[in-house]
């Protein structure tokens, strides 16, 4: 298969400034270098285009509504078309509101196939508030009630419908939720492994229950917000929360998900190049990247 990368250079889901440059700061990075190193066929689709961010105070518990259903759009078709060809969507973000769009082109594509679903969703944050219960209006704090069908009708039914069934999501590397945002997630049963419980049970007893159902019928898309990650190894995020996933955490998930051979799609979001050191957060990345698209130290037995 293709990788395609989509760069959606964009902040308007978000109050801190600067994952606009996420895109460009991937590919110093030598992203599509990376990944073809490994063998694969890697096309750079180049950046989408969209509205600037007009840094507008929040208005019914959202800022920049219209901008973001803008970038939405462009990212569902971009996502979709990708996905009809029979490649590999990987979205470079910009904030992690875009994947309300690649997610919602995603769930759109297993629909019509009849292909099972899982969303593995990295991150420090919940992102499930709504307009009624998030404390900053910013709807980088909201895909995932997005895409369960809560929030603003123009991104909950961006396609006509709900997205997603709260089943075919697992958020992993949770440390910091609202307090109403809580209850959210609870009433919707949303699978969650914070890092309390990353703590206890350790990363490769997660991944194995976050992973449990997924096979060869399921396409497994994976929506990596950079804050998942300690902030002493990635500075380059504009809401970072001490407490994170460890580099050796997170190069164990990038590849128990690569060994499991599912991964169709992918998101890699809220990189703030503007309050990175040396690019370090983007080389991080890059470096996540690979391993989650196959690179390993030995050859090791499947
Ligand atoms: C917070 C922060 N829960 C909010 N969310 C962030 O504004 O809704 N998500 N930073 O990535
Ligand atoms: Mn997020
Ligand atoms: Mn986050
Ligand atoms: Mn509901």
């Amino acid at each position: 298969t293709t990788v395609t990368l989509i760069g959606a250079p964009t902040d308007v889901g978000a109050s801190v400034l600067g994952a606009s440059m996420g895109p460009d700061a991937l590919r110093i990075a030598g992203i599509a270098r990376a990944l073809r190193g490994l063998g694969l066929q890697v096309q750079d689709a180049g950046n989408l285009h969209g509205p600037g961010n007009p840094q507008a105070l929040p208005q019914d518990g959202f800022r920049h509504l219209d901008e973001v259903v803008h970038w939405n759009r462009a990212v569902f078709d971009a996502g979709a078309a990708a996905l009809a060809r029979g490649e590999l969507p990987l979205l470079m973000g910009g904030d992690h509101c875009l994947a309300i769009g690649s997610i919602s082109a995603v769930a759109a594509h297993c629909r019509a196939r009849g292909k099972r679903l899982k969303v593995l969703w990295f991150d420090a944050h919940a992102d499930a508030n709504t307009p009624e219960t998030s404390p900053s209006g910013n709807i980088h704090g909201m895909p995932v009630a997005c895409l369960l069908g809560h929030g603003p009708h123009a991104l909950s039914q961006l396609t006509g419908g709900t997205a997603l069934a709260a089943g075919e999501i697992a958020l992993i590397g949770v440390r910091s939720v609202d307090p109403v945002e809580k209850r959210f997630v609870a009433e919707h049963g949303i699978e969650v492994y914070d890092m309390r419980t990353i703590d206890e049970l350790g990363m490769r007893a997660v991944m194995q229950a976050a992973l449990e159902g997924v096979d060869g019928d399921t396409h497994l898309h994976v929506s990596f917000d950079m804050d998942a990650m300690d902030p002493s190894v990635a500075p380059g995020v504009g809401t970072d929360v001490r407490g994170g996933l460890t580099y050796r955490e997170t190069q164990l998930c990038m590849e128990m998900l690569a060994d499991c051979g599912c991964l169709a799609s992918a998101d890699l979001v809220e990189l703030n190049p503007a309050l990175d050191v040396r690019n370090q957060t983007a080389e991080l990345a890059v470096d996540l990247l690979e391993s989650l698209f196959g690179k390993s130290t030995l050859m090791r037995p499947r």
